[in-house]
């Protein structure tokens, strides 16, 4: 009887924690999908398409989290017993076509089940990427070719490139394999196979045009490799580490997926395809005793990236890294203490491969205090007696992904500060796109050669970097209005002073879309979202100010091809009102998409943006020259903006932060630089 009974009660026990697990991991409407949710979801549309009606295999392009109304989010925080529906947006490929498909995960239902019938197609599975390059491996006459070129097939490395639209009606689901020669390298990228032509149709999965061009030349190897362990001296210089560790541990909390740090809270979530969005962040405001909403949800909606040698061979060059290739997909595992700071807590995230299982990439995320050294705010009094001076070091959290996409390594930030100030950065890195040439001296190039002689044989070829972020600003409450404070300079008509001229602002509260297109940089002025509802005790209405960082206006004739499939690029800043449905700025399927489902179309229609619920797009860029410090791998390179309040406290929000305790370190000698490492024994700290 005992032996009988046991297994039940285990069973029972087993159901009940799994079931307690899947509920309480579901705490909050904006989490990402969890490994459960992802099987559930799989489950779930193979059922509804049993493999006996279709004639080509079923495929997980997207699998994400289909966002809850933003009204049942705001209703939810406010009672948390009104859950909003929990559903997922799965596209998949089936039978040459595209879907979209909305499941209901709490009653495990498909809610709808929609062909696409737009112009652009998926986005690129890791799994279907990985095939394409095998197959092109494996195929007869590729490997002829590489023999007639007196290379060894098991150094050629393949890659995978999306091929754009040049104004076909239909475009077929194809993208190009370029292939590399690593022998002697690591450093793949800098050394194409730039002749031979490949294209692979991925629903077929065969290649669909094979052409091999007359055999150009290969870069040498010498002088690319960036292992360590692989350099020859001479070194240098060295550099000291340094010991982060917070005293006290952690300064945040992370609840579920909420994080509370110092005056703020925010909802961190990993998606497949734009990687860490930031929900939800509040601001505790003193004087109100309370937390006060400043951005309802931001990440980066899409990054385009055009290359400029227009000639055969290369003008397809034109990426687009978010909706083609997925910067959730592309995230690699963080390093602890090169990667992120040794203070610094790891989150996994989970992605759906092209069968529809979950897979994890292990420290997705992490999130860290930055005690970077600098000055929050200062005075010294010298004229008043008792040698008065306050300082405050600058504190700042910061979460992180890196994701690389194929030969570029984005380093996203998002930093939050005291001070309400919301920052976000871009860094590149990682290793240009080259394109193969025979000269060796820049003095030999008589003719347009579209990038820059970084290394013998290596053009490192001419391109932008488009990233547009999506900044749904809700300041005080969701009704905002988007303000243009114009700097115009005035005569000094007064008579009574010397004075010829003086500035001034001149305010313009936008009235629509159209008008909300701005192209920084040809007039000054300062631009604000403010809540017109709210007004501070000195009358002021409350608002949040974007101070952007380097920007960049569009340099291909807008009506290019990549161009107006990258339309967002055209404006660096926009204004649409919310919309549950505009997500990313580049449409909703971007491969080889026309380029009729982007930030510019939606706005075409012109809506009025005053005292709505409103989203703010903001497209920072930087046009690549490449220069020989590029080669063979790059610096990084910082970008960024600032979102800043701007009337929204009714004072100087962290005159009054309290400084960090004087710790009594530890004795440091060089054992220090191990610090970190030896605090967190059983390796770098964990949540989630
Ligand atoms: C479908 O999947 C099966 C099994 O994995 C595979 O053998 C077949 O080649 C696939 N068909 C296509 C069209 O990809
Ligand atoms: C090709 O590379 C393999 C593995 O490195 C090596 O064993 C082989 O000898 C090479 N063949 C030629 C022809 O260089
Ligand atoms: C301001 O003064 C300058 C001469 O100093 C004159 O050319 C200009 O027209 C004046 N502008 C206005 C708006 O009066
Ligand atoms: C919301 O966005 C979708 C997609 O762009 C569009 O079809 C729809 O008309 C939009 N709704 C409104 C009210 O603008
Ligand atoms: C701290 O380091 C100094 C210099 O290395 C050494 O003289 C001193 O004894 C150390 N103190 C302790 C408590 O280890
Ligand atoms: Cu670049």
């Amino acid at each position: 009887m005992a032996s009988t009974l046991k297994p039940v009660l285990l069973c029972l026990l087993f159901s009940f924690v799994l079931i307690f697990r899947l509920s309480s991991s579901i705490q909050h409407p904006l989490d990402h999908l969890t490994p459960a949710e992802f099987n559930m979801v799989r489950t779930i549309v193979k059922n509804a398409n049993p493999s006996t009606t279709t004639t080509y295999n079923l495929t997980f392009q997207y699998v994400g989290l289909d966002d809850p109304d933003k009204q049942a989010v705001y209703l939810w925080q406010s009672n948390p017993e009104n859950i909003p529906p929990r559903r997922a947006h799965v596209v998949t490929r089936l039978n040459k076509q595209t879907h979209d498909i909305i499941i209901d995960l709490s009653k495990r239902s498909i809610v709808s089940d929609k062909v696409y019938e737009g112009s652009g197609l998926p986005i690129l599975s890791l799994d279907e990427q990985g095939a394409a390059t095998e197959l092109v491996l494996a195929y007869a006459p590729f490997k002829d070719s590489v023999e007639r070129r007196g290379l060894n097939m098991s150094d050629v490395v393949c890659s995978t490139f999306t091929i754009g639209w040049f104004g076909e009606k239909k475009s077929k689901r194809e993208f190009k394999v370029n292939c590399f020669y690593t022998e002697g390298t690591a450093n793949m990228f800098l050394r194409p196979i730039d002749d031979i032509k490949i294209l692979v149709d991925l629903d077929e999965m065969r290649v669909s045009q094979y052409l091999d061009r007359e055999i150009t030349t290969i870069p040498k190897a010498e002088g690319t490799e960036y292992r360590l362990s692989h350099m020859k001296p001479p070194f240098g210089p060295r550099m000291n580490n340094i010991a982060t560790v917070t005293a006290g541990g952690p300064g945040f909390t992370l609840e579920g997926n909420t994080v509370k740090w110092a005056n703020w809270e925010f909802h961190l979530a990993f998606d497949a395809r734009v990687g860490p969005i930031i929900s939800l962040a509040s601001i505790y405001d003193l004087e109100q005793h309370k937390y006060r909403r400043v951005l309802y949800r931001g990440y980066v909606s899409e990054l385009y990236v055009p290359y400029q040698d227009p000639r055969e061979g290369w003008y397809q060059m034109s990426f687009f890294d978010n909706g083609e290739y997925g910067f959730g997909l592309t995230a690699v595992p963080l390093e602890p203490l090169n990667d992120c700071p040794a203070n610094a807590v790891f989150i996994d995230g989970y992605l759906a491969n092209q069968d529809g299982l979950p897979v994890k990439t292990s420290n997705a995320l992490c999130i860290f205090e930055r005690h970077a050294g600098d000055i929050m705010w200062r005075h010294t009094e010298s004229q008043l007696p008792g040698d008065i001076r306050e300082v405050r070091p600058e504190v700042s959290l910061v979460v992180r992904m890196v994701a690389t996409v194929g030969n570029y390594d984005y380093i996203l930030d998002w930093e939050l500060k005291p001070s309400g100030s919301i920052k976000s950065g871009v860094g590149l890195t990682g290793v240009l796109e080259v394109r193969p040439v025979t000269y060796t001296n820049a003095d030999q190039i008589k003719e347009e050669a579209h990038g820059t002689l970084v290394a013998e044989n290596t053009i490192g070829v001419y391109h932008d970097h488009f990233i547009n972020y999506y900044l749904d600003l809700d300041i005080d409450g969701d009704a905002n209005s988007f303000v243009k404070t114009n700097l115009v300079t005035k005569n000094n008509t007064n008579g009574k002073t010397p004075r010829k001229s003086y500035w001034t602002v001149e305010k313009e509260t936008v009235k629509t879309e159209l008008d909300a297109r701005i192209l920084l940089g040809t007039k000054p002025m300062e631009l604000s979202l403010e809540n017109p509802n709210k007004k501070t005790k000195v009358g002021h209405p409350v608002g949040y100010r974007l101070l952007p960082g380097f920007f960049t206006v569009p340099l291909l004739a807008l009506d290019d091809y990549p161009q107006i499939r990258g339309a967002f690029s055209n404006y660096n800043v926009w204004v649409t009102p919310y919309n549950k449905s505009e997500k990313w700025a580049a449409g909703d399927h971007v491969d080889r998409s026309h380029g009729d489902d982007t930030l510019l179309t939606w706005t075409n229609k012109n809506r009025p943006i005053e005292n709505k619920d409103i989203v703010l797009w903001y497209t920072m860029g930087i046009h690549h020259v490449p220069c020989q410090e590029d080669f063979p791998l790059m610096p990084t390179v910082s970008g960024g903006f600032e979102l800043r309040p701007t009337n929204f406290f009714e004072y100087n929000p962290v005159l009054k932060v309290i400084p960090p305790e004087q710790v009594p370190w530890p004795n440091c000698t060089a054992k220090c630089v191990g610090f970190g490492g030896l605090l967190n024994l059983n390796g770098p700290v964990k949540l989630n």
